[in-house]
């Protein structure tokens, strides 16, 4: 395949009184099970002809495919908080739309059908999760942090599963949180869990078993990059002007 230099626009709609919030980025997931993803775009659908956004906004999610489908999730209260997902967590082939609010986390199919919501968060939300199978026993996780320091893992029905510490401090902890990569960086099958606040951190089997303190923001938290370099794995942390770029090292068996 060779690139001609060019590049085209495929299509480009205008979502008349759509707001999308800018901490959503568009996601990619097959909601409809057809084999070709639609764009998810999370937003306030204002119904108002002024600029104002009204209390009668609507909380929708915009589906781009074929055509544009609006799922209405009026009916689910909550702060939009951390950005949202879109992965198939029960086996039907189709993507569901997992959604954090501040203190709770909502799984909705592609017609806004609630499948369950988990309230049992621990504080906030603090990053975007993320759905992985950490055991690889064939079935998907879904991980995040909490503002009481622990990484919640759940189980495709939206059970609580684990509970993995990141941090323990009497204060409260301002800083926010990255999403979380998980990559299986010693290839025993079960899936690290590596992330950061002020620190970066590698939790595995359970533990955390080293972190790097880096300092850095508070907020917006790009996710930690880990790169397989021939097997020697490589954690990339940016922010602002600064670049971290950590070796995991040897984890004993
Ligand atoms: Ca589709
Ligand atoms: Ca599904
Ligand atoms: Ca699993
Ligand atoms: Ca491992």
């Amino acid at each position: 395949m060779s690139w001609n230099g060019q590049i085209k626009e495929v299509y480009s709609i205008n979502l008349t009184n759509f707001i999308i919030l800018p901490i959503f980025k568009p996601l990619g997931g097959d909601i409809d099970g057809d084999g070709k993803k639609e764009i998810i775009l999370l937003g306030f659908f204002q119904k108002s002809t002024t600029n104002e956004i009204t209390e009668t906004l609507k909380d929708k999610i915009y589906v781009i495919g074929n055509n544009i489908v609006a799922i209405d999730i009026s009916h689910i209260t909550g702060d939009f908080h951390a950005p949202p997902v879109a992965e198939d967590i029960n086996f039907d082939r189709k993507d569901e739309i997992i959604i954090p609010f501040l203190v709770e986390i909502y799984v909705i199919d592609g017609k806004g059908n609630v499948i369950w919501n988990f309230d049992k968060v621990g504080g906030e939300i603090l990053s975007q999760p993320v759905v992985s199978d950490i055991d690889s026993d064939g079935k998907p996780e879904i991980l995040f942090i909490s503002r009481d320091g622990k990484i919640k893992v759940l189980n495709g029905e939206g059970k609580l599963i684990s509970e993995y510490e990141v941090w323990k401090r009497d204060e409260i902890v301002e800083v926010g949180a990255s999403s979380l990569a998980l990559v299986d960086i010693d290839f025993d099958g079960r899936k690290e869990i590596i992330g950061w606040t002020d620190e970066v951190f590698m939790i595995r089997n359970g533990v955390k078993v080293w972190n790097f303190i880096v300092g850095g923001p508070k907020g917006d938290f790009e996710p930690p990059l880990v790169v397989n370099d021939d097997g020697d794995f490589k954690i990339v942390v940016t922010f602002a002007n600064r670049i971290y770029t950590l070796k995991a090292g040897k984890v004993k068996k």
